[in-house]
């Protein structure tokens, strides 16, 4: 397995193939079959050293995939490694007995989601959460894996319904480049980042095809189209527009070759005269559009008089932005919804899903803002998620449920997440009322109140040499500077009225469609001090759609690919240790390394397993006689919740006798390793 390098590696990284066999060679204590090397449990110790010099191996290797009990390493080729998902590998996998045994892969996991959809794993339906910091892989694994499924999940035999499912399925793989095209920009960290967080249900029908899907998305960082970071690009569509559009569309859209953008970096280019062309393509008179950017209508005083308000240079400037945010937030809106609709399986042609979870991952850049907290912050939840669901619970239910376990510690964000979004004061919160009291100075009082109420906690820092008022967070996976200056405004979001009612005007037949004309609407201008609705805030309401995603999240049996980053540079063949290292500490990758191998991750209620192996009774001579004894506590008089101990009792005891695998009865539920269920399957087919 182990191949000769063929790149070349930079500094420290570089690694002859013959060292790297000697590295593992003695991590594993000798000549040890290639195989032990695809599952970290089997290193030996289990320590971040041992782990890393295990990945670097096999990085170096070539071989980018490993499990590490319950997760799957991901590391990033940082180069096309077409043979690793060609449909002949899909079907492979998908072919095989035990596609455990094959070596690690996304396709694994798939193929196991795939497969516990019609399993008696609870829950039925399954989500993979794919994680990374930014440019670490996730859009691409979730991408294969849509793919795989495509593959796999077709549907059936007759020609006609192979069209339908064709289609179906295609649709939805033709999804991606379009909502990559609206969402996705070059940053720093990777030049196709994705700028919104993606949930993909994939829907299958009881055969196990599947029929339709559903997209929900996640916060667009819409402030993109108005301004970039140096060295950033706006979302990739416009420049797609740009160098794809032919003559007669240059015509029409106004793109002579060579023209300049503002809002489109590129170095050479200058600006300069566009409202009339901007009108033009909004379908809105030139005169009404200047006059809505430049005067301001706001109610006042006692008798709520109108008044209108020449704007200043700046707020001209803002008004402006702040029309095209909402041009685009809306289309993109608009977009998801065209596509779940031509993708949607009807309500009752489905009954299981599969969900994939693609967000943007952990950033940190020179200068954070409100997107990098919300990013963050998301990628805090999924930790929790990971924290709470595997490296807790599956611990707490283990003393439950009385099996003998001892207790494995681990990293818990917690503390971070009650400091961004605790109650009662966390950074959320502040900027929240920062927004309500909508105060001139906000950042000078956000910066000073965050220091009041939270100097102290573990995970607040604070950057004494920052030129500007500012906060460190210290983030799971590292410590993040947040400017405070910006934050108020971007989480208040305000959208003036009158630019709304100016788009519900346009003559142009989309804008007509993202911007209906309300009947209704009265507030024909922005009122003022008391009279403000109270704002729903950009925090508030990511915070609301989180919460929701994690009660999906909370509702399948979830399966984790962490993607890892060789290096900061995206090139292959490099392997920094240091880099990496951070990533493993920071999601907690050996104490999952620990847990997972001394656990059970497969648990199946008591009436569950009996109506599913009660079959096995018969066989038993078909099966291996065991060479360890009867499971300690299996099935013994002591399992109250059991509905028929004594059958029960009878079934575990003649199935433990003839297992050669471990296999344990808790009070309520029966516990077992993968390679277990498997056997017990094997058994029953
Ligand atoms: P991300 O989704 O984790 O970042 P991507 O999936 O966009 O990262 O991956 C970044 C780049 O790495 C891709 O554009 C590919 O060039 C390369 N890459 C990733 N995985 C593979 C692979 N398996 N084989 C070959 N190249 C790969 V972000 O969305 O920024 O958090 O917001
Ligand atoms: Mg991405």
């Amino acid at each position: 397995m182990l191949q000769q390098v063929n790149g070349h590696g930079s500094g420290s990284a570089a690694h002859s193939g013959e060292s790297l066999r000697e590295d593992l060679q003695e991590l594993l204590g000798g000549e040890v079959p290639p195989q032990q090397l695809n599952d970290l449990t089997k290193v030996n110790p289990v320590t971040l050293e041992t782990v890393l010099r295990c990945l670097q191996a096999r990085y170096m290797a070539d071989t980018f995939y490993t499990n590490a009990g319950c997760t799957l390493v991901a590391m990033n080729p940082f180069k096309p490694v077409p043979q690793l998902y060609s449909p002949e590998l899909m079907r492979e996998y998908h072919a095989a007995s035990q596609p455990q045994t094959l070596k690690p892969h996304i396709f694994t996991v798939g193929e196991q989601t795939y497969r516990n959809v019609k399993s008696l794993i609870e829950p039925v339906n399954q989500s993979v959460v794919v994680s990374g910091e930014s440019g670490a892989g996730k859009t691409w694994t979730s991408r294969c894996l849509m793919k795989f499924y495509a593959v796999v999940a077709a549907s059936p035999t007759s020609w006609e319904s192979h069209k339908v499912a064709e289609r179906i399925e295609q649709r939805i793989l033709n999804s991606n480049p379009v909502m990559e095209a609206f969402g996705n920009a070059c940053t720093l960290r990777n030049s196709n980042s994705s700028r919104f967080g993606k949930f993909i249900q994939l829907q299958l029908n009881g055969a196990q095809q599947m029929t339709g899907a559903a997209v929900q998305t996640y916060l667009l960082e819409k402030t993109r189209v108005a301004c970039q970071a140096p060295s950033e690009r706006n979302f990739h569509i416009f420049y797609q527009i740009y160098k794809g559009a032919h003559a007669e569309e240059r015509v029409r859209w106004h793109l002579p070759e060579g023209a300049a953008f503002s809002w489109l970096p590129h170095p050479e280019r200058t600006l300069e005269g566009s409202v009339g062309t901007s009108a033009l393509l909004l379908g809105l008179p030139e005169d009404h559009l200047l006059e809505t950017l430049q005067i301001r209508t706001i109610r006042a005083g006692r008798g709520q008089q109108v008044f209108q308000k020449p704007c200043s240079q700046a707020e001209c400037n803002t008004r402006r932005d702040c029309l095209a945010k909402l041009v685009y937030a809306r289309l993109f809106d608009w977009l998801v919804s065209v596509i779940n609709s031509s993708i949607c399986a009807a309500p009752d042609s489905w009954t299981t899903f599969i969900g994939l979870l693609d967000v943007y991952g952990f950033e940190s850049f020179p200068s954070n803002s409100l997107e990098q907290l919300c990013i963050n912050y998301a990628n805090e939840k999924l930790q929790q998620h990971f924290v709470a669901h595997y490296l807790r619970a599956q611990q707490e239910e283990y003393a439950v449920e009385g099996l003998e376990w001892s207790f494995v510690s681990y990293q818990d964000n917690q503390p971070c997440l009650d400091l961004i979004e605790g109650s009662p004061v966390s950074i959320c919160s502040l900027i929240n009322e920062e927004c309500r009291l909508n105060r001139p100075s906000s950042a000078a009082q956000l910066q000073t109140r965050i220091e009041s109420a939270l100097t102290g906690h573990p995970r607040l820092g604070r950057d004494r040499l920052s030129p500007e008022p500012s906060f460190i967070v210290l983030h799971y996976a590292g410590p993040v500077r947040y400017r405070t200056v910006g934050l108020v405004e971007k989480n208040k979001d305000p959208v003036p009225p009158e630019l709304t009612r100016l788009l519900q005007q346009s003559q142009d037949p989309l804008l007509k469609v993202l911007f209906p004309a309300d009947p209704e609407d009265k507030s024909q201008e922005e009122p003022s001090g008391q009279n403000r609705a109270p704002v729903l805030t950009v925090v508030s309401k990511f915070k609301a759609s989180l919460e929701q995603l994690l009660q999906v999240l909370h509702g399948t049996t979830p399966h984790y690919i962490r993607c890892i980053k060789p290096n900061s540079q995206a090139q292959a063949q490099i392997f920094h240790r240091e880099e990496v290292l951070s990533q493993l500490e920071a999601c907690g990758l050996v104490e999952t390394i620990h847990i997972s191998a001394a656990g059970f991750p497969i648990r199946v209620s008591h009436r569950n397993f009996m109506e599913r192996y009660q079959l096995l009774r018969r066989l038993r001579p078909a099966i291996t006689p065991s060479p360890h004894g009867p499971c300690p506590d299996g099935g013994r008089s002591e399992c109250p919740p059991c509905t028929e101990p004594a059958t029960l009792q009878g079934l575990l005891q003649e199935i433990l006798h003839a297992l050669p695998a471990p296999l344990h009865c808790g009070r309520t539920k029966v516990f077992m390793t993968d390679s277990t269920l498997e056997l017990l399957e094997r058994g029953r087919a």
